[in-house]
């Protein structure tokens, strides 16, 4: 068969390959765990390509493993034999020891046929498509790939299926005349593993576009900032687009198409396009945030179809509503197959945010690619950030609120956004490429820059994380609440400017922000208080106190509210957690380089009302919890986990009263906050104590 060869004869129906292989649902979690990334995903689009009469018009392709030598391009011997053995009889009592070394990672006896057979799956529907013998092709796998790394498995995935099949095309396969490559990603988290895979080699062009909060959202890697576009040979071949925040829609990510991506493909020239299919920007999915509809999806598909005479591997990454993956597979489906597509979803405006990471990008790249150099248009209609950010931005403390009970009951500012938005969304332009006479539109992306003494060179800039994301969730607020001896505001207080209280033996550091809550409010909650564990190295010998993250309208339990940013959430919960150090050395305090709740993490505690902690799974306080909302804010607290409740009543765990003074610095908060008198404190404190789970 011809190498260069037109894809699909004029006048012909394209020839679409579907591979769909059960075999990849055996990877599952061990004990049958609840996980997004589960065999159901594969069975959900399958059902709906088949009720759509959509799959009958592809042609059906089925699995193979892919041979060691292969996958052997990209990762370790170490790891391939891991993955190899992983599934095997003699890993039966480690393999979730061994998952446990890894981020985001399961392993169960189908983990090691499911990965082999993912990848083996992209090099083949890759290799027809790449001959011409398939016009496009669309590879239902799992576990994905683009999260695993040289030598280590991560973030759900295992081995990197299209890295695997894009080296495979360049190395093996050179009677098929595939010297440049086009990887887009447009899964919602960065390509991590295969931005690294090919970050200096220019016969593959990566681009990704994703959610990076500053560097708060998954992985939570600087490397996913617009500042990391390759280098020696690749340099200008690695193209990053960092959202600073969830809620984006086709709108935005149609702009990143018109404004970065479809210019600089026009330039490359790909001869083949592997699209890191993750449906998890998708509208509804659990973990993205974001909102593309199907015909979104669509859309950007259609887009694509125009470079590489159409020639596109899609190979399935993340996505993890069943409805919302299904739908937009079946949308983009459906577009390969030819058949003619209006784009109908209700048009939005890109954010303004969107705009700015977009010019960003189109600066840090136009010494590669020319055509980037052209000035934006200025007239395009956006919308502001999603309500979730800066709703109390101003500084100063005059605005001071201590009691704001008496404040109306806010609309919810999501629907007001929603509301807004809407309306907008009716008379709104498509975006387009606009050459002439516009003005360049104002950006800084010195902001986002790394602070350095000496001059400020290109190529050795990096994305201070800490210093961004605290940046970012400085200007977000939420009420924190307490149960136990935060209660007290001297007691609280100490975990913000540090310090320590009577009855304390050891000294809080403190937390980076020092600015005093910007309100305090009481309020009580159906949830059980209960003391636990023995002793605390802070309060000595007794218990300490927990909520009970179940609901129990029985229940009864004060809570103190502060208003403080989400970085001195967490903060606190570093402190809570001891993630803290101190590095003796130079007096240096040490916190986490990532925040435990970022923006993505409100919105999932805001729906599933409670969140443990992956990272900090083992630490006492690693259950967040969110309380409710008070002027438009979530309220969340920290406490254990519902395991640990379990424990607790099974006796693994010690139920105990707590010390004299932790109790009397409980007692002093409830009085002081003037919710009971020092009786019915001391009361409240000692039956919670004395009560049994
Ligand atoms: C492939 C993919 C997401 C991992 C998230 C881990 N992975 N928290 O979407
Ligand atoms: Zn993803």
């Amino acid at each position: 068969m011809a190498a260069a060869g037109a894809a699909t004869p004029v006048g012909a129906a394209p020839r679409v390959g579907l591979l769909y292989d059960d075999r990849m649902c055996a990877h599952a979690t061990p004990d049958g765990e609840k996980h997004p990334e589960n065999p159901e995903r594969l069975r959900a689009i399958r059902r709906k390509l088949d009720a759509e009469g959509v799959a009958s018009r592809c042609v059906d392709m089925k699995a193979k493993e892919a041979k060691e030598k292969y996958i052997a391009s990209v990762h370790t011997p170490n790891h391939i034999k891991l993955i190899r053995d992983i599934s095997s009889k003699e890993y039966d009592y480690r393999r979730n020891k061994t998952a446990r070394k890894f981020n985001s990672i399961y392993f169960n006896e189908g983990s090691s046929e499911s990965a082999f057979l993912a990848a083996g799956s992209v090099i083949e529907v890759a290799e027809k498509v790449a001959a011409g013998e398939l016009s496009s092709a669309i590879a239902l796998v799992r576990p994905p790939g683009h999260h695993a790394e040289h030598n280590e498995p991560m973030g759900f995935c295992l081995f990197n299926n299209v890295a695997i099949a894009a080296n495979y095309l360049l190395n093996e396969r050179p009677d098929l005349g595939i010297n440049k490559i086009l990887i887009v990603d447009w899964d919602v988290h960065h390509g991590n593993g295969t931005q690294k895979m090919f970050y200096s080699d220019p016969r593959v062009l990566f681009f990704s576009v994703h959610r990076f909060d500053y560097g708060s959202f998954y992985p939570c890697e600087g490397d996913a900032s617009h500042c990391f576009i390759g280098e020696g040979a690749g340099e200008g071949y690695n193209i990053n687009v960092p959202w600073e925040h969830g809620k984006c829609s086709d709108a935005d990510y149609v702009a990143a198409w018109d404004h970065v991506l479809l210019p600089i493909a026009e330039a490359f020239d790909p001869d083949i396009i592997l699209l890191s299919a993750g449906f998890d920007a998708a509208m509804g999915d659990p973990l993205g945030g974001c909102c593309i509809t199907p015909d979104g999806y669509a859309l950007l598909l259609t887009k694509l179809l125009g470079f590489a005479k159409g020639r596109i591997v899609m190979a399935l990454e993340g996505g993890y509503n069943l409805k919302s993956i299904a739908n937009s597979l079946c949308a983009c489906t459906k577009v390969l197959l030819g058949d003619n597509f209006t784009y109908n979803s209700p048009r939005m405006q890109p954010f303004e945010s969107t705009w700015r990471v977009i010019q960003m990008v189109r600066d840090e790249l136009k010494a590669y690619w020319p055509v980037l150099s052209s000035k934006l248009p200025d007239n395009v209609p956006l919308r502001s950030a999603p309500s979730y950010i800066e709703p109390y931005a101003s500084s100063g403390s005059e605005s001071d609120v201590e009691d704001v009970s008496e404040l109306p009951d806010a609309i919810s500012s999501v629907n007001v956004t929603q509301v807004v938005d809407d309306v907008l969304s009716k008379h709104i332009t498509m975006l387009k490429l606009d050459e002439d006479n516009l003005a360049t539109k104002n950006t800084s992306s010195d902001s986002v820059q790394a602070q350095d003494d000496g001059p400020v060179v290109a190529s050795t800039r990096i994305y201070d994380l800490p210093f961004t994301w605290r940046s970012a969730l400085s200007k977000v607020y939420v009420w924190y609440a307490s149960f136990g001896s935060n209660m007290w505001k001297p007691r609280f207080l100490c975990y913000i400017e540090g310090g320590k209280v009577d009855g304390m033996s050891i000294s809080c550091f403190g937390s980076h922000d020092t600015s005093p809550p910007r309100g305090t409010m009481w309020k009580t909650v159906p949830h059980r208080l209960f003391f636990g564990r023995s002793s605390t190295p802070c309060w000595g010998t007794g218990g300490v106190a927990f909520l009970n993250p179940e609901i129990n309208y029985n229940d009864e339990s004060y809570v103190c509210m502060y208003k403080i940013t989400l970085e001195q959430f967490n903060d606190v919960l570093f402190q809570e957690n001891r993630l803290v150090k101190d590095n003796s050395e130079d007096g240096k305090l040490e916190s986490p380089s990532s925040p435990l709740i970022g923006l993505s993490e409100i919105e999932s505690v805001s729906s599933n009302k409670a969140l443990h902690l992956e990272p900090i799974k083992d630490s006492w306080y690693s259950n967040v919890l969110h309380l409710g909302e008070e002027d438009g804010l979530p309220i969340l607290t920290m406490t254990c986990p519902s395991t640990a409740v379990a424990q607790h009543k099974s006796g693994e765990l010690p139920l105990a009263p707590p010390s004299e003074t932790y109790s009397a610095t409980l007692i002093k908060g409830l009085v002081e906050g003037k919710q009971l008198d020092a009786n019915e404190a001391a009361n409240y404190i000692s039956s919670a104590a004395a009560r049994s789970l």
